[in-house]
């Protein structure tokens, strides 16, 4: 006899990035959020230290957002955007172009930040053919680097774990060196002051392939999954300086950077430095649906569009591109950004925050502290058996606070609606677990 299903019965969602054993045995629950808190089924409140997963920047349940997909589900729930249009999609593109860097404003929609990778590897190699060349094929990733989990991003991603079952991958990818400098660059406040020669990097890897072979290169600005690594002072201005010396597109992987994380719109006009190609995805509806965007330079988009031979000028898209909850969310979740000034707010707390975290670092296990704008990470010692940062991350979820942890990294990324003494709070949690592990 099969078993009779339960619907309460843990067994059959298969979560991902999750030990399904340990949290089986020992499950962590959520049936309610709002503003900066979650709320478990007793009904005790969770402060989100993590924006759910750097993604709901402007707290949870925001009645605006939630409102505008009740709307919009009530009006129209699904058109195609294959050779049908509906007014939000176009809406919504235009409105990111008003946010994103100058002339950034031809957009590609997608479901996830990992179809943002893959569709931004995508349109890189069809510019390369489009201009005349093909010859341009190598996509250059960079170690530790996190563009999710398709082929195409963990291609040119550079953890180990996520690519290592998989097989042999997209061919012609090369890595940069990471960036992250313990022994030079612990407790930096901000920036790291060392470490502007990892970008020459690619000037090797152009005298081994030649930039002929080479189309693009993709970056996190702020790399998150890996475990906070901030770039030191001057390495995406190098960085840019290089691809376009060789003539290389450059990516920006901006799906935690975007949306005000770090204090701008994106870090692209927080760094100065203009890509070619920006993804997105996570805040991009405050994460109330799921949802992505790639987008392009209109050089990129004007010579793919121009040199096409075929009436379709670029052969992909998903079954949701640009779908119109999505899109009613992603406009409502822009309205609220502006009217609540949350990306000024996200500046003027950032310093708050540095203070805040960089507080912790006499606390046990300590070796390092990286912040920017509201992004912290604090890198344990590691321990031989099970991840510190793990019983760390329990211990303050049985405390009242949410927290990330990547390995032996504590991650960090707030609503950008947070307090002063919620920053207190989390800070506080940490450092009651921190002392209480052993
Ligand atoms: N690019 C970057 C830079 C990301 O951080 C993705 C792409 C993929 O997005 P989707 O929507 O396909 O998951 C991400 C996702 C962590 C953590 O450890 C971060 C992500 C996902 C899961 C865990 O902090 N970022």
């Amino acid at each position: 006899m099969p078993d009779t299903p339960r619907p309460n019965s843990l067994d059959a969602f298969w979560m991902p990035f999750t030990p399904n054993r340990a949290f089986k045995a020992d499950p962590r629950m959520v049936v309610r959020a709002e503003g900066m808190y979650y709320y478990t089924p007793d009904g005790r409140a969770v402060l989100d230290g993590t924006s759910g997963l750097w993604c709901c920047a402007a707290g949870h349940n925001v009645p605006r957002i939630v409102e505008a997909i009740r709307r919009a589900a009530g009006e129209l729930d699904y058109a195609t955007t294959f050779n049908l249009g509906h007014p939000l999609a176009f809406e919504f593109a235009n409105r990111l172009g008003q946010i994103l860097p100058d002339g950034m404003d031809r957009i590609f929609f997608t479901n996830s930040g990992s179809e943002s990778a893959d569709t931004a590897l995508k349109i890189a190699l069809a510019y390369q053919q489009a201009r005349g060349k093909p010859g341009k094929y190598r996509l250059i990733g960079r170690e530790k680097g996190y563009h999710g989990t398709n082929f195409g991003g963990i291609s040119v991603g550079g953890i180990a774990r996520n690519r290592r079952t998989y097989g042999p991958m997209l061919a012609g990818v090369d890595h940069l060196p990471h960036t992250l400098d313990i022994a030079r660059n612990a407790f930096s406040r901000g920036q790291p002051q060392h470490g502007v020669e990892f970008a020459d990097a690619l000037e090797r890897l152009v005298q081994l392939h030649d930039a002929s072979t080479i189309a693009a290169v993709i970056v996190e600005p702020v790399q998150g999954s890996a475990g906070v690594i901030i770039p030191p002072v001057g390495y995406l201005k190098r960085l840019r300086e290089l691809c376009t010396k060789h003539d290389i597109l450059l990516i920006f992987d901006e799906v935690i950077t975007g949306f005000g994380r770090l204090g701008a719109p994106f870090a692209s006009q927080f760094f100065d430095v203009k890509p070619d190609i920006l993804t997105m995805a996570k805040a991009i509806t405050n994460a109330a649906v799921p949802m992505g965007a790639v987008a392009c330079s209109r050089e990129i988009y004007d010579t793919i569009l121009a040199n096409s031979q075929m009436p379709i000028e670029l052969f992909h898209g998903y079954t949701t591109s640009g779908h119109p909850l999505g899109c009613a969310a992603g406009i409502a979740t822009l309205d609220t950004f502006r009217e609540e000034g949350l990306f000024e707010r996200a500046a003027e707390l950032a310093p708050y925050w540095e203070d805040a975290i960089h507080s912790l670092r006499d606390e046990p296990h300590v070796v390092d502290i990286r912040n920017l704008g509201l992004i912290g990470g604090i890198e344990l010692a590691p321990r031989a058996d099970a991840s510190r940062a793990g019983e760390v991350f329990r211990k303050c979820f049985d405390a009242g606070v949410f927290i990330r942890f990547t390995g032996d990294v504590l991650a960090f990324s707030p609503p950008l609606i947070v307090e002063k003494s919620q920053i207190d709070q989390i800070v506080d949690t940490v450092r009651s677990a921190l002392k209480a592990v052993a």
